[in-house]
């Protein structure tokens, strides 16, 4: 095996919610996790035997207490980052329409925020990339 591959790859999978103001959701990270304080696109690891939208739907009823349809869910972009001891490898969709109300249950703090102004919150290294893509769509 080479040294690239020694690692593991693990699948994330996270989610821009964009308001009707073309507004995005991001949601900072609490103590005690890693990347305490970081604001992030919501989401989380996909399960052993889950398709990534599934886990995806599971992490915004858990994380936010929405349900969404997975018609609504749209692929946009991969982020890749090489952490120290893992590949984080995340698809980041996109989604307009859920149902409930956007609640942090996981998080300590929600924004939405314009993508121009996103660069203003400090970001894991695998979400900063996905600004400018979201502000070339937005
Ligand atoms: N992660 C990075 N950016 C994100 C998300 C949802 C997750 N937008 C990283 C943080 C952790 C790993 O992926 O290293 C797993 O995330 P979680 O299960 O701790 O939310
Ligand atoms: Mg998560």
């Amino acid at each position: 095996m080479s040294e690239a591959s020694a690692v593991p790859t693990v699948l994330v999978v996270a989610v821009a919610l964009i308001d009707p103001d073309g507004r995005v959701l991001i949601a900072r990270r609490p103590e005690g996790k890693q990347l305490a304080g970081m604001w992030e696109f919501p989401g989380g690891k996909v399960e052993p035997g889950e398709r990534p939208e599934q886990a995806l739907i599971r992490e915004l009823k858990e994380e936010l207490g929405i349900d969404v349809n997975e018609a609504c869910l749209a692929p946009f972009v991969f982020a890749s980052h090489a952490y120290e001891n893992f590949h984080l490898l995340m698809p980041l969709y996109l989604c307009r329409r859920w149902s409930g109300v956007v609640t942090a249950k996981e998080h300590d703090g929600l924004a939405w925020v314009k993508p121009s102004k996103l660069s203003d919150y400090p970001m894991p290294p695998a979400d900063e990339p996905l600004i400018a893509w979201l502000r070339d769509l937005l």
